[in-house]
């Protein structure tokens, strides 16, 4: 019988399990990467399981995130992040170098390989053959101390491209909004697409790549292209050919679905406020006024891309009611756009051009005014992610962003009377890799140095028979990450510090929600009460680490994001299921709830019996964890059982 692309990787990886959808398959990993929002936790994570050197061929620490320096906070993270790789064998991508994923697909990604990353966004590597999982800190932690990642086999869907798209105007972005047009942020849960169709080879790498990485707004596992002649191309470029394999699913592959897109119908599309999926053809919002454009993040850093927008800003001026802001992807692309001609292009239309790095897009500088409308070429509009709660924040392809930021409104491009090229794909990139510290020879001499916001990761006590809690919170729908614990600049530098952290847990929605949760803590903590999809979105472990300090001893939702779940249950968080949308509707915030037999049911059937007793009723809850979740949950979370594992205790 043919495989698909995925079952090729998986079944050359595979440690234990099997390729059946739905069920546990573990797998050997070539190579994961951290950021440093999510990396000082990993790393301090990987140190506490207490091995002597990674236990993976390469492993790369990145910094990305963190980047402005209002104080010691973030400096002294670098520098943690830093000596840690050095001590136990990474490589370090020093600040200035670039965006995880963007540097990754350049310098490390190979088809192929399997990757994990501590960001969503890790599927980016998926634009070369990749197959790339973001994952909470503490799973990368355990399998860079040599531990095999287990994954829940997703349904692995085709996805199939015909014709050719409208270039200049319409690009990969387009592709990707008009799929989660489609499919919604639920449409990818428990799947991995897989592009294949004659459409492919119209898409380079880097292109490939934005689509990729934006299918993480789609909630999948995955998502993968083939590894061919352009893939081969584009390592060529880079200097690494001898990476390249070709990869390709066999004609009588077997999928669990299929869609299919048709190239030369997709126009130019635009994600209004505030989900990437609520998306319209970009004519439809014609004539809304436009104050901030930014272009760049890893969803849209490539360097032809970037050429493209700086060939359409070439002699002209951004509108006066514009403030245009640009972060390049990588140092890489930087360095080749300003030996080019193409930085100075941009900055003389106006732009004011950023560092390397996330920026806007994750709130670390470039906020939006007041009731600001801004356009983005990112992959997230989420509420209140940009800075500004009262923020208008749409997604859209950087040239599409450009021509909006000329005309200071929402205009169809195509119809704007101007002239973009459409870039061609370097023969040669340009490589220069002083940014990356490779592990040195003696990796045991190095002392790792932590700064006084660094401190230890707090472990939860294991889980007792009965819970009794209040219900501190209950959220509707579509929940993030962002909204349980935001980013942002003033928030983001706490990262590595869980008991500052966790005063703006949920912040956003209930500012006192933190104060609410430590009084209960003592009368047995909190319970979440969540809708569809909780915690979708980024792959921040502190979403689930910070409220576990705060005394939440469980989440009832009636689904949960993929990373999420998983973060939940390493940190000895139980994630029950809701049986029925009315038990959703009847339970109210401040009930408080009593769960009897929890270990009993954990072990048995896993149903559980809610008793409510504010409201005097009872209902049924579920879960559904595999036998290494359940030994997680009962151990008090994944680091006291992979420390138990190590120690051979
Ligand atoms: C994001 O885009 O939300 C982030 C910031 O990159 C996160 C990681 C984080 O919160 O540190 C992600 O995508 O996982
Ligand atoms: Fe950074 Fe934004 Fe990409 Fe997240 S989505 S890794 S914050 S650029």
């Amino acid at each position: 019988m043919g495989k698909n692309i995925v079952e090729k990787i998986v079944e050359v990886h595979k440690v234990y399990g099997s390729l059946k959808p739905g069920t546990p398959v573990g797998l050997n990993v070539d190579q994961v990467y951290t950021q440093d929002a999510t990396g000082t936790m990993t790393w301090l994570q990987f140190e506490a399981i207490g091995v002597d050197r990674v236990n993976v061929p390469l492993a790369v620490s990145y910094v990305d995130h963190n980047m402005i320096q209002s104080n010691h906070m973030n400096a002294d993270d670098h520098v943690f992040l830093q000596t840690v790789a050095a001590r136990y064998g990474a490589y370090f991508s020093r600040p200035g170098n670039g965006i995880s994923h963007q540097v990754h697909l350049e310098r490390f990604a190979a088809p192929g390989k399997i990757a994990l990353g501590t960001d969503s966004h890790t599927p980016t590597g998926g634009g070369i053959g990749m197959l790339a999982i973001g994952v909470g800190g503490l799973d990368a932690a355990t399998v860079m101390a040599g531990a095999p990642f287990e994954l829940t086999m997703p349904h692995v869907v085709r996805v199939t491209l015909q014709g050719t798209l409208a270039r200049p105007w319409v690009t990969a972005m387009d592709i990707i909004l008009e799929i989660l047009r489609r499919l919604t942020v639920k449409g990818g849960v428990g799947k991995i697409f897989e592009y294949g169709g004659p459409g492919v080879a119209e898409l380079s790498v880097p292109e490939r790549a934005t689509i990729t990485n934006m299918g993480a707004e789609l909630g999948a596992t995955s998502s993968i292209f083939p590894s061919d002649r352009r893939t081969r191309r584009f390592l060529k470029a880079q200097g690494r050919e001898s990476d390249w394999v070709e990869l390709r699913a066999d004609r009588d592959a077997r999928y669990a679905g299929s869609i299919d897109i048709d190239l030369s119908r997709i126009e130019p599309m635009i994600a209004r406020p505030h989900s990437p999926d609520n998306v319209v053809p970009v004519r439809e919002l014609a004539g809304t006024r436009v104050d901030q454009v930014c272009i760049g993040s890893c969803t849209n850093s490539s360097y032809e891309t970037m050429r493209s927008v700086a060939s359409l800003l070439k002699g002209r001026s951004v509108a006066r009611g514009v403030n245009l802001l640009v972060n390049p992807g990588s140092k890489q692309v930087y360095e080749m756009l300003s030996r080019k001609g193409a930085i100075a292009d941009m900055i003389g239309a106006g732009a004011r051009i950023l560092e390397s790095s996330c920026g806007p897009c994750i709130g670390m500088g470039g906020a939006p005014g007041t009731g600001q409308v801004s356009v983005r070429s990112y992959n997230r509009n989420f509420k209140g992610r940009s800075g500004t709660k009262d923020a208008f924040v749409y997604l859209a392809s950087p040239i599409t962003c450009a021509v909006f930021a000329l005309r200071g409104e929402i205009v169809d491009p195509r119809t704007a009377g101007f002239a973009a090229e459409a870039t061609r794909e370097p023969r040669r990139y340009v490589q220069n890799d002083n940014m990356i510290v490779k592990p040195p020879e003696h990796p045991s001499a190095v002392t790792v140095i932590k700064g006084p916001n660094i401190r230890e990761v707090p472990v939860k006590e294991p889980l007792g028979d009965r819970i009794e809690a209040d219900v501190l919170l209950k959220a509707s729908d579509n929940i993030t990450t962002d909204d349980i614990l935001p980013a942002g600049s003033t928030i983001l530098p706490l990262r590595s510090n869980i008991p500052a952290i966790s005063e703006y847990v949920f912040s956003a929605i209930d500012s006192t929600f933190s104060k609410r949760a430590k009084e209960v803590r003592e009368k047995g903590g909190g319970i979440i009460v969540g809708g569809e999809n909780y915690g979708q979105g980024s792959s921040r472990e502190h979403a689930a680490l910070a409220p576990m300090f705060l005394g939440v001893q469980a989440v009832i939702a009636k689904s949960f994001a993929r990373i999420h779940r998983s973060n939940l249950i390493n940190f000895g968080i139980v994630p029950f299921l809701f049986r029925s949308g009315e038990d959703y509707e009847k339970v109210k915030q401040g009930d408080r709830l009593v769960i009897e037999r929890v270990l009993e049911s954990l072990r048995g059937n896993q149903s559980y019996t809610v008793k409510n007793v504010t409201a005097d009723y009872s209902f049924v809850v579920s879960t559904n964890l595999n036998d290494r979740e359940r030994e997680l949950i009962f151990a008090g979370g994944l680091l006291p059982y992979t420390k138990r594992q190590v120690s051979g205790v």
